[in-house]
């Protein structure tokens, strides 16, 4: 696959499902291919590269804790997540959980699911400078690495994983994993849940700019996190990010086509419509224009979005979202429910995709790829990859 080798500008949403090289996907795959695309344009563009498995991962788990030793290029490292496991025997699913914040552990607990407390401060520290990143991804990657926080952290949650699918599985359930997250940490929570395919439900609370709202829509959405602002708060965002802060329609992606690379798996986001700079609007249209691929390859029902809130307050666990969660568990990690995915936008933060779309959705057939040779059995979906 070649990246594009210069970049045009386009004030609407990149098209999903159009190739790089013009030609628009007509099988679900095909989305396979477009979404591995979509993937590249994603960590060139926007948070930079999330290294494959390393050579060594090796690590425990425990009914208390996690622990993660990972060798490359000939260095080493570790960190650690606890484990707040719910009543029961298990072994259970279980939700990574970004630095506490914001997320409902209790009804998480409550449904039988496991809490992994991960610190991703561990992985990618805040307060560097770009050039001296630091955290367990840096020591191995380099602290001049221009791989951005979001994706250090993404990169550190899938380290979990491996360590859990190495464990045997006796506590911890490593196909039954969510991740969820608020704020700076729902940022993290998304690009996590888009990047590696073994978590079968993502859940960005209250991500702002730079998370899942589409970058398209800051400029012009009143009183949102600018740009260059959420670039240079923190190295959150991958260095490459910087030539386009002034700029978004230059970029050969957006944040709707990070939300596809989540389908057909579940997500749920919340948002926040009472503060002007976690950018809801553009958030509302991210998750409409993914959803678009989500009904393409027949998934429709396992996207939710959720920004019809009374309370205001940042982070907050909030009564609204209880169910949803509660379903969302159900359905994705504890396979007892089968509840329809539901969209409540706040009408105060409503996006229109009309006004960022020149594409149509197509009907996607079951067939073979259009791009490689047929296969007796084909997937629909993407396999899931030891990301
Ligand atoms: C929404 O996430 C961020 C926001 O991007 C920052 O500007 C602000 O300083 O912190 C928010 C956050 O992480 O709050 C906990």
């Amino acid at each position: 696959m070649s990246l594009p080798g210069s970049l045009t500008s386009n004030a609407k949403l990149p098209d999903p499902f159009k190739k790089l090289n013009g030609t628009r996907i007509t099988t679900k795959s095909d989305w396979i291919c477009r979404r591995e695309e979509i993937k590249q344009l994603a960590e060139r563009y926007v948070y930079g590269t999330k290294p494959a498995k390393p050579a060594t991962v090796s690590g425990t788990v425990s009914r208390t804790s996690i622990t993660v030793n990972v060798s490359d290029n000939g260095k080493s490292t570790s960190f650690s997540a606890s484990v707040s496991l719910p009543s029961g025997n298990g072994p259970f699913p279980a939700v990574v959980v970004f630095a506490g914040l914001g997320a409902d552990t209790s009804t998480i607990q409550g449904a039988g699911v496991a809490v992994i407390n991960y610190n991703p401060l561990t992985v990618g520290a805040e307060g560097t400078p770009r050039t001296n990143k630091q955290g367990a991804f840096y020591s191995l990657y380099g602290s001049n690495s221009s791989t951005g926080l979001l994706m250090a952290w993404a990169w550190g949650v899938s380290r979990i994983i491996d360590v859990i699918q190495q464990s045997g599985g006796s506590i911890l359930k490593a196909d039954a994993m969510g991740v969820t997250g608020c704020s700076r940490y729902g940022k993290g929570a998304f690009v996590t849940g888009a990047f590696d395919e073994r978590i079968a439900l993502t859940m960005p609370i209250e991500s702002g700019s730079g998370g899942a709202p589409i970058f398209r829509g800051i400029p012009g959405e009143s009183g949102s996190q600018p740009l260059s602002s959420a670039y240079s708060e923190q190295p959150w965002l991958g260095d490459a990010f910087n030539s386009f802060t002034g700029n978004p329609n230059t970029l050969p992606v957006d944040t709707h086509e990070m939300v596809a690379m989540v389908a057909p798996r579940g997500l749920f986001m919340m948002e926040n419509p009472h503060i002007d700079w976690l950018a809801a609007k553009s958030g509302s249209v991210a998750a409409l224009g993914g959803a678009e691929v989500y009904k393409a390859l027949g998934a429709g029902e396992n996207i939710s979005y959720w920004s019809d809130i009374q309370d205001g307050t940042h982070c907050a666990v909030r009564p609204e979202w209880k169910t949803p969660l509660q379903q969302n568990l159900q359905k994705f990690l504890l396979k007892t429910g089968n509840a329809a995915g539901v969209i409540r936008i706040s009408s105060s933060k409503a996006g229109n995709l009309a006004d960022w779309r020149d594409w149509t959705t197509p009907t996607l057939t079951d067939g073979t790829p259009t791009s490689a040779p047929p296969t007796s059995n084909p997937p629909t979906s993407a396999p899931p990859t030891s990301a």
